[in-house]
Order: structure tokens, then C-alpha cells, then sequence
């Protein structure tokens, strides 16, 4: 079979009902062509992305500069192990880790690991730095949270659909209410033995919950007080998504493990990662922690080429200014509107509240309205609808969208 024979939306479906695993419960279209902001399916029509595989495709589909960089570098070497030296490593590791203002830079390739990894340096520095006993580390997590789908990542997860029958658990982790600082204080006096906490500056899937202002700045002092790691998972609102190069940026917060993922390849590629300080990093030695592809070249070039398009094209400026009218738009609209509740985001990940129980299908009955208007987006936790589209995108196209949202809403008002 050709992968160059063209297939039917249908068929393309029913192949993945009939062979797939049914992990997902995907929107009923079939894409084959990404540029910039715009996707294109099967049968040739013509989507504006607003999903962006998830901020991913921060950049847009199929950045020149970056798939220049996979196809160069695929064509001279793809993949030595950490067996060897190769000649990118160190380059990306000094560029990125000057990017984000760190001493190390610990190569991985999906988020998840990345997160897996920053738990791993943070049990280390509790037992090595911290003095902490032997298997006593607890990590401070927030409720509603998401990072990831392994075993230990979903030891502290709430959601009983991601958690249920996948037991038996990891133990050392202490939940919290998230965006509650005295839930925060509490928790580090009333435990010796806690070695970091770990927090989304945005929850994106708990329906892109933004944080009251001054909550990460508050809470990384509290932190400080007493002697616990910061530990930032970026992986979402990182790489320019919140209008400025790392959601903590807005607050002045410096993390002391610094998460990311998605978008830090542009999309073209899983290349994730973790910085640190001498401090906390050097805790990390041979045999302690590794991947047969965490750092390969093309990750590298990739890596490299996607942190380059972010600066060279301003995306953090451009996701600030689209960030504030998409919000402007969508607040004057849902002033006189039944069907939605709010709107709420920073730079360009936000979401509208519908108006309507959780149970219900009417976000899933718009995204499939907004799916015939030409716009892709996904519903999340069943009532709201989140809407990140490529920072490359233009302020036409930014109000060419808006008109396709409020017009598709429109249609649901009763
Ligand atoms: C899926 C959400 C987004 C993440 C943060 C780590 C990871 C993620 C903050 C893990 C991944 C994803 C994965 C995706 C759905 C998704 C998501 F809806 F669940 F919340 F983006 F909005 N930390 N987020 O958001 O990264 O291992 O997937 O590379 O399909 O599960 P990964």
C-alpha cells in the first residue's frame, strides 16, 4: 500500500476503528496537509488549526526553517545513542540553555518523559542536597492537574478515566488545591520531607485555568522558604503560547526545573526537555538517567531551528497583541450572548465556557459546526471549548476566525 494513494475520510476512519487502539475519541476529520495556520483533509478542504496539536505547532505547519533543518540533518545523521558524542548536542544544549537562562539542559523526547525526568532530579537533590530520608520524598503536586499519561504521572492525577483500573500506584506525591497559596503554605509546613513542587502555570486541560495574578511569583517564595524545588511543567504554555517565551516570564519567576515539550520542535518532532542549575542537575550522573533517542541530531537540529523561528518572527509579541483581541472580540460578543459563558486564556491559549452541563453535547455539536465553517478546534472536560491556533497567524486571519466563532455560536444561541 501507497502512501501517496489518496483514501476517503471514511475509509481512512473506518481503518483506524478497525486496527487502532481506541484511545481517542477524535473530531470525524481526516487531514493530510498542514501549512501555517491552515490544514487541509482528504477531500481537499480547507481548515484554519485552532487546536495546534495541542501548542505543538507554535510555529505553524510545516515551517520552512524547521523541516529544512529535519531533512538536512536526517540526510547526514539521525541517530548516534548517548554511546557516543554526535556534533549537535552540545550546540543545542548551549543554545537552549542561554535561551531559558540555565546551566543544563537534560534531552528528552516526549513530555511525559520530560516530567518523569524532573521528578527523578527532584527525588535525587531531596535525598543528596536536601538531607531527606531514604524513600521519604514527597512532591507537592496541584489538583486538576496533566502531565502526562505513565504509570507515575497518573499516580497523581485526578481524572478517574485516565487513572481507573491502572493501578497500583506511586506513592510520594501530596495534592493540593491548585491557584490556593495557603493550600501551598500548609502543605510545606506540615511536611519535613517535601523536595519540590510541581505546577502547570496555566492548567490547559483542566480547561485553561489561569492562576490569579501573583500566585506562581507567591508561590516560588514560599518555596524558597523553605527549601523546595520549583518545578515548572511548560510543556503546553511554553515555546511563546502565552505571549511571552515561558508562561513564568509574565510573573519574573525562575524556576528551579524547568519542563518542556510540544512546540520546543516546532511539532515536526518529539524533542522535550529539562533545564536546571548546576545545583540541582549535577545530582544526575552517568547511569542514572537515560534515552536511546533523548538528544539525537535531528532532535538537536530541530530543536535548534524551531527556538530560532519563536525569536527571528517575534511569536511571544504576536501572541500577546492576537491574545488580547481574540479575548477583546469574544468578551464583546459573549456580553449579548446565551450560549456562552466566558472567555479566558493568555496570548493565544484560551477557551470559552459553554453554557451548558458538562454531560451535555453541545461543545462537541459546535466544534462540528465549526469543523463545516472551516475551523478545527477540540472540546475539553465536555463544556468548554479551547482555541490555540499557530502564533504565525496574522491579525486578518486572527479576525477572519472570530467572525467563523461568533457566527457558528450564533447559530447555537437559542
Ligand atoms: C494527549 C490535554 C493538552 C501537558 C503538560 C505534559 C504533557 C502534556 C502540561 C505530556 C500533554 C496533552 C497530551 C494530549 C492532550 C494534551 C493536552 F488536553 F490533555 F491537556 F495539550 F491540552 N505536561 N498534553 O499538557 O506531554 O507526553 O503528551 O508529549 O493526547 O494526551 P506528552
Amino acid at each position: 500500500m501507497s502512501v501517496l494513494e489518496r483514501i476517503t475520510s471514511e475509509h481512512a476512519i473506518a481503518l483506524e476503528e478497525r486496527y487502532g487502539a481506541h484511545n481517542y475519541h477524535p473530531l470525524p476529520v481526516v487531514l493530510r496537509k498542514g501549512e501555517g495556520v491552515f490544514v487541509w483533509d482528504v477531500e481537499g478542504k480547507k481548515y484554519y488549526d485552532f487546536l495546534s496539536a495541542y501548542s505543538a505547532i507554535n510555529q505553524g505547519h510545516c515551517h520552512p526553517k524547521i523541516v529544512g533543518a529535519l531533512v538536512e540533518q536526517a540526510q547526514t545523521l539521525t541517530l548516534t545513542s548517548r554511546a557516543f558524542h554526535n556534533d549537535l548536542l552540545g550546540r543545542y544544549e548551549k543554545y537552549a540553555a542561554e535561551t531559558f537562562g540555565f546551566d543544563k539542559l537534560l534531552p528528552m523526547n516526549t513530555g511525559a518523559e520530560a516530567v518523569e525526568t524532573a521528578l527523578k532530579i527532584c527525588r535525587k537533590w531531596a535525598y543528596e542536597k536536601k538531607g531527606i530520608d531514604e524513600n521519604e520524598a514527597q512532591i507537592i503536586v496541584c489538583e486538576n492537574n496533566f502531565h502526562g499519561r505513565t504509570t507515575t504521572i497518573i499516580s497523581f492525577s485526578n481524572d478517574p478515566v485516565a487513572r481507573q483500573n491502572f493501578g497500583p500506584f506511586t506513592k510520594g506525591f501530596i495534592k493540593i488545591e491548585y491557584d490556593n497559596l495557603e493550600a501551598l503554605k500548609d502543605a510545606l509546613e506540615n511536611n519535613e520531607n517535601v523536595g519540590g513542587f510541581l505546577v502547570e502555570p496555566i492548567q490547559g486541560e483542566a480547561g485553561v485555568f489561569v492562576p490569579s495574578d501573583g500566585y506562581l511569583k507567591a508561590a516560588k517564595e514560599l518555596c524558597e522558604k523553605h527549601n523546595v524545588l520549583f518545578i515548572a511543567d511548560e510543556v503546553q504554555t511554553g515555546i511563546a503560547r502565552t505571549g511571552s517565551m515561558l508562561a513564568v516570564d509574565h510573573e519574573n519567576v525562575r524556576p528551579d526545573i524547568l519542563i518542556l515539550g510540544k512546540a520546543l520542535s516546532g511539532g515536526v518532532f518529539p524533542v522535550s526537555a529539562v533545564l536546571a542549575n548546576d545545583d540541582v542537575m549535577g545530582v544526575i550522573r552517568p547511569g542514572n538517567h537515560g534515552s536511546t533517542f533523548g538528544g539525537n541530531p535531528i532532535a538537536c537540529a530541530v530543536a535548534m531551528a524551531a527556538l530560532e523561528v519563536v525569536k527571528e518572527e517575534g511569536l511571544a509579541e504576536n501572541a500577546k497583541e492576537l491574545g488580547e483581541i481574540f479575548r477583546d472580540e469574544m468578551g464583546k460578543f459573549i456580553s449579548g450572548c446565551e450560549i456562552v459563558k466566558s472567555v479566558r486564556g493568555k496570548g493565544l491559549l484560551n477557551a470559552i465556557l459553554i453554557n451548558d452541563t458538562e454531560d451535555s453535547s453541545t461543545a462537541w455539536d459546535i466544534c462540528m459546526a465549526l469543523k463545516e465553517n472551516g475551523l478545527l478546534a477540540k472540546p475539553t472536560h465536555g463544556n468548554i471549548i479551547r482555541f490555540a491556533p499557530p502564533l504565525v497567524m496574522n491579525k486578518g486571519q486572527l479576525m477572519d476566525c472570530i467572525s467563523i466563532i461568533t457566527k457558528t455560536l450564533d447559530g447555537f444561541n437559542k
